[in-house]
């Protein structure tokens, strides 16, 4: 399944390294029968590492590697020597990447920038040699410390794709269509619902060489909060998104009920995604005469700016342009810091069924059986 390339959650067991020992070595030489102690200290375990990098988009490269194991620190050595440190582990993730402890759910730390290092999991410290030990009632110490166990724990990584704008409607609301006509991206559309599987990200070009950044998620339907359709997996992209575009077609029943269903899933998803400012486009609107356009005008929702667009047209194309630059602008709307809630274990047990179905579906695609008897022309 094509859709499996867009990873944003993996689940993976990270061990840091464990402490060398110190050493319990005396002295020894041609010359010197009984030398003191020269023990010296157990190296430090290698660090579990996590690293923003804007060269990734998605956590595939993670999704086959659940195994992460950070180098032991060496033993001490003789002649006061150290132990060799263990080898560090970095893990690349893309900016925007959040972790989640995986056995209670709790939020451990985000990744926002390029370059930006957070050490997940610290290796063990070295034991220190019996050189540390020696004491005036006490000169021949033989004992040494041991180094400091490793640290295990399985976290989970979730990708929470950073946008300036974040389109959130029904399925069919014309979300891809308008990405597709503002942007370069070329997501799949159809008039069927969830044609779109997973996030798609396009840059739209703006008047003197400027830019921003919109995020097209699967369409979200009544209930997406409590896990049905496909909301639940993909409303964290829009945690981010300084503003959201909400999009209601034109054609629908009954607009204000739409919009306010959409709200009400966020809200349940996340309280705080309400306080984001919100736009809502009425799309479709080349479906529509002078007349509609004025009744239509007339119930839509007052508390919030409204623009008509059709992406067919090109109609109200320019103007959502303009008011989503200048939302996006503000500087009240510029705080993308969002509070992190631990991961609720509900969510946990939804994603994890997801990623199983999708990973049976792959290994289904790759199940050549079924082409059995087929002539390789036929294929
Ligand atoms: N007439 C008209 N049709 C449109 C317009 N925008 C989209 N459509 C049609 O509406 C249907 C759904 O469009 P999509 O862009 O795939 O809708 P979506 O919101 O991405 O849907 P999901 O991915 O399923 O959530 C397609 O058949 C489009 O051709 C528009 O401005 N005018
Ligand atoms: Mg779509």
């Amino acid at each position: 399944m094509a859709s499996s390339n867009f990873v944003d959650y993996v689940k993976i067991f990270c061990r840091s390294g464990k402490g060398g020992p110190g050493s319990k070595h005396f002295h020894r030489d041609n010359w010197t029968m009984k030398g003191g102690p020269d023990g010296g200290d157990g190296g430090r375990g290698g660090h579990i590492i996590l690293r923003g990098s804007k060269n990734h988009w998605t956590l595939i490269h993670l999704k086959y590697a659940r195994h992460i194991f950070a180098g032991d620190g060496g033993n001490g050595g003789q002649s006061r020597s150290f132990g060799k440190d263990g080898e560090d582990k970095v893990i690349e993730v893309p900016c925007g990447t959040v972790v989640y402890d995986a056995e209670t759910g709790d939020f451990i730390c985000d990744i926002k920038n390029d370059g930006e290092e957070i050490v997940l999991q610290k290796g063990g410290r070295g034991g220190l040699g019996n050189w540390h030990f020696r004491t005036a009632t006490n000169q021949t110490p033989r004992f040494a410390q041991p180094g400091e166990p490793a640290v295990e724990r399985t976290v989970i990584l979730q990708l929470k794709v950073l946008a300036d704008v974040g389109l959130v409607g029904f399925p069919n609301a014309g979300k891809s269509t308008l990405l597709s006509v503002v942007s370069a991206a070329k997501p799949e559309i159809a008039d069927y619902p969830f044609t779109t599987l997973v996030p798609n990200l396009g840059i739209v070009s703006y008047r003197d060489n400027k830019s921003f950044v919109m995020a097209d998620i699967p369409g979200i339907i009544e209930g997406a909060a409590e896990g049905r359709g496909l909301g639940l997996r993909f409303l964290r992209h829009i945690e981010r998104n300084s503003i959201l575009l909400f999009m209601v077609p034109a054609d629908c029943n009954d607009i204000v009920k739409e919009y306010d269903i959409l709200l009400n899933e966020l809200k349940q998803y996340n309280p705080e995604l309400v306080d984001k400012q919100r736009i809502l486009a009425i799309t479709k609107c080349d479906m529509l005469d002078d007349e509609l356009m004025v009744a239509i005008k007339n119930e839509i929702p007052k508390d919030i700016q409204t623009v008509f667009i059709s992406s067919v047209s090109g109609l109200g194309i320019p103007e959502l342009k303009d008011l989503i630059w200048t939302e996006i602008n503000k500087e009240s709307n510029k705080v993308i810091e969002i509070v992190h809630r631990p991961m609720e274990i509900t969510h946990l047990e939804v994603e994890e069924e997801l990623e199983e179905e999708w990973d049976e579906e792959d290994e289904e695609d790759d199940d050549l059986s079924k082409y059995k008897g087929i002539g390789w022309d036929e294929l």
